[in-house]
């Protein structure tokens, strides 16, 4: 369980090779591991630094809505994908303030810049909330995982609702081998701020159990991967809880593992710390239908963590 995770840190930390990437911030990477996470064992959120469950919620269930916008998730307090509406937001004709080209490795570098990205960027965030058309034109990140899972556009014209479908496959046909869910698009890529990290997921069924498996291309372990963990074991257990299995394992394949540079000593205090024991989670038992929940439907209870560790995330 979590010592999965913590084992995959450390390996990285002594067999990763130094690689440049897209984001200039610099990694240290390794390619194809996987972490096993049994749902019996307690529900897999890090007790060696404290990860916020409300954000992992609120983003899976926008996802699950089928949403786009980052509105959804302002007005839920949520802003792990702010930068990425921002920055087209930035890069449009009709944004008049400062230069922000570059906005995430300045912002690090140079602090005159990082407080007029400050203010730049809570700007943005006000203009969503208050303003409906600007939200309809700069909260849309693309055709990100809820566009994909929900409404996957097909040539022929019309939409798949793969998430529905594989629900309806799980209940009616269990023993099958295409319990499939897939947000890599190779139309929609050059189209997205971001093209799907976790890009394909597949459920099994046996022995009463069902479980998942999620390959994910590019995991930045420190920040991003504490996340996923915790979103598909949630969105495990809301499958599980509305086809009768009871929750099996979360597997997570990992292509391109990475540490970025400037997460090192953080992973190196998470390493030093003791685990606790896992939280268990609470799913409201009334909700008839996976597109039914809502946040007060969802709960971690008995959860210990470590103190929040801080780190810069990657633009
Ligand atoms: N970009 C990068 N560089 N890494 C990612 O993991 C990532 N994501 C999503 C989109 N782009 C990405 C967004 N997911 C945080 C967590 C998950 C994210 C983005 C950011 C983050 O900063 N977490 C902080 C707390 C943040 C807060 O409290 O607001 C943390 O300490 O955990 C991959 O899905």
């Amino acid at each position: 369980n979590e010592d999965a995770y913590l084992t995959t840190l450390r390996d990285i930390l002594d067999n990763g090779s130094d690689k440049g990437d897209r984001t200039g911030t610099g990694t240290r990477s390794v390619f194809g591991r996987q972490m096993r996470f049994d749902l019996s064992e307690g529900f897999p959120l890090l007790t060696t630094k404290r990860v916020p469950f409300k954000l992992i919620k609120s983003e899976l269930l926008w996802f699950i809505a089928g949403d786009t916008n980052i509105k959804f998730l302002l007005e839920n307090n949520n802003h792990i994908w702010d930068e990425w509406a921002f920055k087209g937001w930035v890069a449009s004709d009709d944004y008049q303030g400062p230069d922000m080209t570059d906005f995430g490795r300045r912002s690090l570098v140079d602090e005159k810049f990082a407080e007029q990205y400050k203010v730049a960027h809570a700007d943005f965030v006000h203009r969503i909330l208050i303003d409906d058309s600007f939200a309809t034109k700069y909260g849309q990140l693309g055709d990100v995982y809820g566009a994909q899972w929900r409404h996957w556009k097909q040539v022929q014209g019309g939409f798949i609702d793969q998430l529905a479908q594989v629900i309806e496959q799980i209940k009616v046909n269990p023993t099958s081998r295409r319990l499939i869910v897939t947000a890599w698009n190779p139309e929609a890529v050059p189209t997205q701020a971001l093209p799907p990290c976790h890009a394909l997921f597949q459920f099994y069924v046996a022995d009463g159990k069902i479980s998942l498996q999620l390959y994910q291309r590019s995991a930045d372990m420190f920040l991003g991967v504490p996340f996923n963990i915790a979103s598909y074991a949630l969105l495990l257990s809301m499958v599980a809880a509305q086809t009768g299995y009871e929750p099996g394992e979360f597997i997570h394949t990992l292509g391109d593992a990475h540490i970025y540079s400037n997460h090192i000593k953080q992973v190196e205090e998470q390493l030093s710390r003791p685990m606790a024991a896992l939280p268990k989670l609470w799913l409201n038992p009334d909700v008839k239908s996976i597109f039914d929940y809502t946040m007060d439907d969802i709960k971690v209870v008995d959860y210990h963590p470590g103190k929040t560790i801080k780190a810069p995330v990657a633009v």
